[in-house]
Parts: C-alpha cells; sequence; structure tokens
C-alpha cells in the first residue's frame, strides 16, 4: 500500500466495487442458492417471487446463453444449477431488481423441491467412497520401503488442520454494463480479471475483445478472489446481457460467508524414520485434502502441498501421495500459502512427535536436517544460494535463544498452573506458479507531454502494495520521482492475457514487466538526446529527473525533454512482457526446476498456556526473514507481521464448523473467531536478512506474500511444548486448530 492509499483508506475516500456510483438503471442481484448439500432439483417455483415489487426478472441456468461451466483446471463447476445441487450454497437463480432490499425479499419467496441424495462432509469419508477430484497424485524420490531397516527411530501418526475463511474486508462482488453492440465492461473485485473475461465469454457466448474486465483495488482477498470472485461477476455479467441494464451484485457478508469455499482442511497420514544421528533417512505421507463439491483451483493446491512436504530439510527418501477428496460442502479454494501450509504442518508435527517418542527437543531434529546448497529437493530441483541454515543461525544467536530456553525452563519449575513454551520454525517457500505457464506478466507505460506517467500492469493491488514496489522501480530507472507516477486500474483491454495476481510472484513478474517498460524507454529518450545534442549515448545519465553528461554537465530536464521528444515525434509509450526463464516441471515423472527461486525464514515463538482455563498468549514471535533486497522495507513488515497473525489464527482460533449435513455453522463473526489486537502476539521482532544474489526479482528483491503465514506454524508447536510441560502424557495426534477449549481437554487427558 503506498502512502497515498493509506490516507486514503483511512478517510474512507478509496474507492472499492461497491462504492462506484450505480449508473441509472441500475438493477441489484440478490443470489438464491441451494439450502441442501446435495440432491436433485425437481421444481424451482418463482411466482410468488416475481410479483415482489421491483423485481425484474429472475434468471435461471435455462437462461444461459453460451455454456453453463465455470471450472478453471476441470469442467466441473455449473454457473448456475441446472438438475441437481451439490453444496450448501451453491447458485441456483439471480434475482435482479430496482433495489437490494426488493431483490433480497423477492429471494425468500422463491421455493425449490429437492430430492435428497447421500452426502460426504469430511476428506477421508470420501476417499473411502472413491469420491476424488483428480486421480492421486504421487511424487517420489529414493526409495522409501529400503530406507525402512536402516532407521532407529520410527514414528507414526495422523495430523488433521482445519479450514480457514478468507474474510476479506471487501467482500464479493461486481459492477456490470453495458456497451453499444453486446460489449460489457464488468468491473470486478477479482485477483484474476482474465479469468473473470475468459468464463463471462463462454458463459455469454460472446468473444473475450467484447468483455473488459477493470479492476481499481480489492479490499483484501488472501486468494480467496484467485478463482472464486468470476461466478459473481459472470453472474452480473449475465444479467446485464439478458436485460440490457447495468447490474451490481454485492454478496452481503453473510451470503459471502456461507456460499464460497475456504482454506482446504487436510487429514493425514505419515511415518517418518531417523538413523540415531536424528537424520531423517525416510518420509512417507499421505494428505486427503477435502477440495468440496467441484475442482476449482484443488489439484493446484494439492499439488503445491506435495511441493511442499518436506518444508527445509533435506530427506533422501521421500513418499509423498495427496488425495483431492470430492465432499458435499462449498469449494475450497487458493489461500495464502496454497496447500503449501498444510503440507509444512505434518512434517513438523511428524518432527514434534519424534521428538517427543525420544525425549529431545525437536529443534536437535530440525538443526541437522535442513537443507543446503548443493542438496536437491525431492521434485529435482537442485538448491543454490539457501538461507535455511542462515536464518537459523542468525535467529539462535540474534535473539539469544539459550536464554529463551532458560526462561522456559525458570518460569516452568517456578509455575504449577501457568506453563510457556517455545518452538522454532524455519520455512521454505518456493517462488512461482508451479503451472510454469502462468509465469508471465506485462506491462503499459505512457509518458504524457507533461512528464507524468501513466502506467499498468497484470498486476492487481489487494492492500499488498504491489502497485508502490512497481512505482519505486519505474522510478529507479527513470530517475524520476513517485510522485510523478500514477497507477492506472488492471483492466483487459490495457494488458491481455494475464495470469491471476496470487503465488506471492505479483512483484515480481510485473515488477520484471514494468522494469523492462522503463528500460525501453529510457533508452529511447537516450539516444534521442544522443542524437539531438551530439554527445555519446554512453556519457549521459538520469539524475533526480535530469539528464547530464560526463557525470556532471546538465543537458536537459525531464520535462524539456519530453517535451522535445513529442515535437520530434518519439514514441513515448512503451508495452513490455516478462516471463520467468529456466523454469519447467514435467508431470510424467513429477521432477523438475519449477521455482524461480525459494523464500526461507527462521521464526522463534513463545507462548505462556494458562492450564486452569486452557487460553494462552504469545508473548513474542522473533523472526529472521530471507527478504533479498527489500523494495520498500515497511511493506514487507506488513506483509510479514500479517502473515504472521494469519498463520497462527489459522492453527490457533480459527474454527470453520460444519453440521453433519454439510451447514456453515460458524457463519458469523461471533462464531467464528479471528485473531483480534488481544490475542495477536504481544512483540514481532523482524530482522532482514538481506542479500543480492536473486536475479529473479527486480532490483534483487524477494517475494514476500505468502512465505509468513507459515511462521505461524511455529506458535502451534510452541503451544505444544508448553502443554507437554503440564501433562507429560500428552496425546499428540492433536489437531489444529487448537482453541482454548480443545487446549483445555487435552491438558487434563490422562
Ligand atoms: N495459484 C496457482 C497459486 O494457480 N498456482 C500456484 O502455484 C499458486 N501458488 C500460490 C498461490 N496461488
Ligand atoms: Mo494466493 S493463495 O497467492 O491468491
Amino acid at each position: 500500500m503506498n502512502s497515498n492509499d493509506v490516507i486514503n483508506h483511512v478517510r474512507g475516500e478509496s474507492i472499492f466495487v461497491d462504492d462506484y456510483r450505480a449508473p441509472e438503471g441500475t438493477l441489484y442481484a440478490s443470489v438464491f442458492s441451494s439450502n441442501i448439500a446435495h440432491g436433485k432439483i425437481k421444481s424451482i417455483k418463482l411466482n410468488d417471487a416475481l410479483k415482489t415489487e421491483g423485481v425484474e426478472r429472475i434468471i435461471l441456468a435455462k437462461d444461459i446463453p453460451g455454456v453453463n461451466q465455470i471450472g478453471g483446471i476441470i469442467e466441473d463447476e455449473s454457473l448456475l444449477a441446472e438438475d441437481s445441487v451439490h453444496f450448501i450454497g451453491e447458485p441456483i437463480a439471480v434475482i435482479l431488481a430496482e433495489s437490494k432490499i426488493a431483490a433480497r425479499l423477492a429471494r425468500e419467496k422463491i421455493i425449490v423441491e429437492f430430492e435428497e441424495l447421500e452426502i460426504a462432509v469430511n476428506a477421508k469419508e470420501a476417499a473411502e467412497k472413491d469420491l476424488l477430484i483428480i486421480p492421486p497424485k504421487t511424487f517420489e524420490n529414493g526409495n522409501v520401503s529400503d530406507a525402512w531397516k536402516n532407521c532407529k527411530t520410527i514414528v507414526e501418526g495422523i495430523v488433521e488442520s482445519g479450514g480457514q475463511e478468507h474474510l476479506y474486508l471487501e467482500t464479493q462482488g461486481a459492477l456490470a454494463i453495458p456497451h453499444e453492440r453486446e460489449q460489457i465492461k464488468i468491473i470486478s473485485s477479482t485477483q484474476g480479471p482474465t479469468s473473470v473475461q475468459k468464463v463471462a465469454s463462454n458463459v455469454l457466448a460472446i468473444p473475450m475483445h467484447k468483455i473488459e474486465v477493470d479492476v481499481g483495488r480489492l479490499g483484501g482477498a488472501f486468494g480467496g478472489k484467485e478463482d472464486q470472485a468470476t461466478v459473481w461477476a459472470v453472474l452480473a455479467a449475465l444479467g446485464t446481457f439478458i436485460t440490457k441494464k447495468p447490474v451490481k451484485l454485492i454478496l452481503p457478508r453473510g451470503d459471502d460467508l456461507n456460499f464460497t469455499g475456504k482454506r482446504h482442511p487436510y487429514s493425514s497420514n505419515f511415518k517418518i524414520g531417523l538413523s540415531k544421528e536424528l537424520k531423517i533417512l525416510a518420509y512417507e505421507v499421505t494428505f486427503y485434502q477435502d477440495a468440496g463439491a467441484c475442482a476449482d483451483l484443488s489439484p493446484a493446491v494439492l499439488e503445491r502441498t506435495l511441493f511442499h512436504a518436506t518444508n527445509s530439510y533435506f530427506i533422501p527418501n521421500v513418499k509423498a501421495t495427496a488425495l483431492s477428496c470430492k465432499t458435499n460442502l462449498p469449494p475450497n479454494t487458493a489461500f495464502r500459502g496454497f496447500g503449501g501450509p498444510q503440507g509444512k504442518f505434518v512434517i513438523e508435527a511428524a518432527i514434534s512427535k519424534t521428538a517427543n517418542i525420544l525425549n529431545i527437543n525437536a529443534n536437535e531434529i530440525q538443526k541437522i536436517n535442513l537443507i543446503k546448497d548443493d542438496d536437491y529437493f525431492y521434485y529435482g530441483q537442485k538448491v543454490k544460494k539457501s538461507k535455511s541454515i542462515l536464518s537459523w543461525e542468525t535467529a539462535i544467536s540474534q535473539y539469544q535463544f539459550s536464554k529463551l530456553e532458560n526462561n522456559v525452563k525458570n518460569y516452568n519449575s517456578e509455575n504449577r498452573m501457568k506453563k510457556k513454551g517455545l518452538a522454532i520454525m524455519p520455512i521454505c517457500f518456493g517462488i512461482s506458479f508451479t503451472n510454469s505457464f502462468l509465469n508471465q506478466a506485462s506491462c503499459l507505460l505512457h509518458i504524457y507531454l507533461d512528464g507524468s506517467i501513466g502506467i499498468s500492469t497484470a498486476a492487481v493491488e489487494m492492500g499488498q502494495g504491489v502497485n508502490e514496489k512497481i512505482k519505486i522501480i519505474v522510478s529507479k530507472i527513470l530517475s524520476i520521482g513517485t510522485d510523478k507516477i500514477k497507477f492506472e486500474s488492471t483492466n483487459t483491454s490495457r494488458n491481455s492475457n494475464t495470469s491471476p495476481t496470487a503465488a506471492s510472484s505479483g512483484a515480481d513478474l510485473n515488477g520484471n514487466a514494468a522494469l523492462k517498460a522503463s528500460k525501453t524507454l529510457l533508452k529511447r529518450l537516450i539516444n534521442f538526446i544522443s542524437k539531438e545534442f551530439d554527445v555519446n549515448k554512453k556519457n549521459i545519465i538520469a539524475r533526480n529527473g535530469d539528464f547530464y553528461h560526463n557525470k556532471n554537465e546538465f543537458i536537459i530536464s525531464w520535462e524539456e525533454l519530453i517535451k522535445m521528444a513529442y515535437f520530434k515525434r518519439v514514441n513515448l509509450s512503451c508495452h513490455a512482457h516478462y516471463s520467468t526463464p529456466k523454469i519447467h516441471f514435467d508431470r510424467t515423472i513429477n521432477k523438475g526446476r519449477p521455482f524461480a527461486y525459494h523464500v526461507y525464514g527462521t521464526s522463534i515463538s513463545g507462548v505462556t498456556l494458562d492450564c486452569i482455563r486452557g487460553t494462552y498468549e504469545i508473548d513474542f514471535v522473533k523472526v529472521v526473514h530471507d527478504s533479498g533486497k527489500t523494495l520498500h522495507q515497511s511493506i514487507d513488515r506488513g506483509q510479514i507481521e500479517g502473515g504472521i497473525v494469519q498463520g497462527i489464527g489459522w492453527l490457533t482460533l480459527e474454527e470453520v464448523k460444519y453440521s453433519d449435513t454439510g451447514r456453515l455453522l460458524s457463519n458469523t463473526l461471533s462464531t467464528y473467531k479471528i485473531p483480534d489486537i488481544y490475542s495477536i502476539p504481544k512483540k514481532i521482532d523482524i530482522n532482514y536478512l538481506e542479500s543480492s544474489d536473486n536475479r529473479f526479482g527486480p532490483f534483487k528483491s524477494k517475494a514476500v506474500g505468502e512465505p509468513p503465514l507459515m511462521y505461524g506454524i511455529g506458535t502451534y508447536f510452541a503451544l505444544i511444548n508448553a502443554m507437554k510441560a503440564f501433562n507429560k502424557k500428552l496425546n499428540f495426534d492433536v489437531s489444529a486448530p487448537l482453541t482454548p477449549e480443545k487446549v483445555l481437554m487435552n491438558l487434563h487427558n490422562k
């Protein structure tokens, strides 16, 4: 977020989709959805609803002119249910009315008769019934079955991790506006404008060039708008296509919570084997992913779980299998980390359980297994410029770990009903979309007559500060102030065929495209100066908006140069495209080099547990983070702090609960608890481990969006360690989230 954004956000002046003033004649949409989790639709009665005052039209599946299909990876999801429904919240009808109230009132009057069918509401149950989204996937290296006999210690266990609600401040929504000749402009709160454009084109049976998707900014997304913003945008466009009127569709918070998918819950079985020296020799794991009722992004999420199954550790023999299980819940989707956190949580649980059995600290196992340069990740990528050991050792010394350990020991021997716990969490996260083709971006840069600049990239600003980072890049190349640069909205007419802003790579990909565009323009301008002023272009430099020759001989100011270049008919615009070099992955053998690079880091979490109440406080999270050369320290700090808190929330407080009939129970903010000012860590220390060896990031920066979320995993194990200090017989197959209720039940378990 740039400083202008901060001020405008605080003043409430920033424009989100619902803030666009509705054009005259706008219709408001309300979505009627299934209230059973699986069944056949026997009849739909609209009569009473249609009679509601102000209702213009109710749209059903049969009104769709093109294909009734929105599935991105697999075509298994209809826009509007036709004959059957597969989860509670599946859209069936869209009411269009003159006011929001009228649309909502009419919705109450729609009557649908169902014939209910059997449902599955958890992953392992679905797997037993063979309800899979795709065939099981296995990544393998070495030979686990041979390795067990060399292991001194073998430990098996089960690990559960729960879902997580994105809870972006701005709910899902879109405004569709008709133009002449069947053209439609969609203003959407989406991370993926091109997905919206493509799906709308299929659903409306019109070519993509007739649909313009525009994204100003999002009030948060966290992956929840990577794929799942599309349905609402396309429903609005469908309403516009049919009525020829503008349609605004904004989900009220309750609908948003009930209708949309979340982070995937996982249930996993592991087996880990260690040598006498605590080297992990073999690791076998099976992940059961709860995909919900349709594929959505689940196969890609599943794959990232496999990529991150070994976290920051080198393990010579690994067999990891993952099943994407089809349940009757809203389709689960991208969420910061994209399956990576679920994979890392299991290996950390395996290490924690093993340490408990061996009566040692988990960090003794963690430390000697950290991956280092010239090792290979088990999917075949060679390790280069690893910061795993460096960040670990820096954290240990910088934060005086042995002193922290002694504090805990002393506190625990002096207090009977209060216990402290400590844990270290190393992270290692691969940067790039795992589908190589998505790693591309573009930028359109205009220099206007007065020297001001307008820039538009494929990146979507969602509060993560990508636009400010790109401004810094352009300003550095052109040597002009960021105040001269304005960011345009993300728009499919300016940048086409865009990848979603996701996978932590928005600033890398779009920043590199902007870097290319600015360099091209700078070169053009320098050539122009060289010709006009008859000076050697090698001796021309740009500095603070002016151009100099031989270091200090002033030639011309930026403004004068631009004016002059215009009159001499120099092209002052540039469009550039960037694609990440050297990445590939072969899915026939599941080996390759899928990631441009990895982001590493180490955190130390400390907690204090009240063993009478089961409540806890997080005393601190201390981090050494592999930041490369950061483009903007406070933006990166915001990402790291937010990631830590969101990771802690996922594993401690946040409990997504469905009933046996597939109904979301935690569907309000009084029943779904996210971290607040009282439950966040008392202290977050961040030490940037700077380096300048990342040639894939603009100006040697590194991606920062997702990796810090996984520091939160350390806090979970700090809690486990505090519980262990109280109850030596603690059952280690406990699952996340570790809510105070769950802590209390387990603390006093014999
Ligand atoms: N989306 C995607 C992602 O399509 N592929 C990825 O690898 C990914 N990773 C993180 C977040 N979104
Ligand atoms: Mo994301 S989970 O990078 O949208």
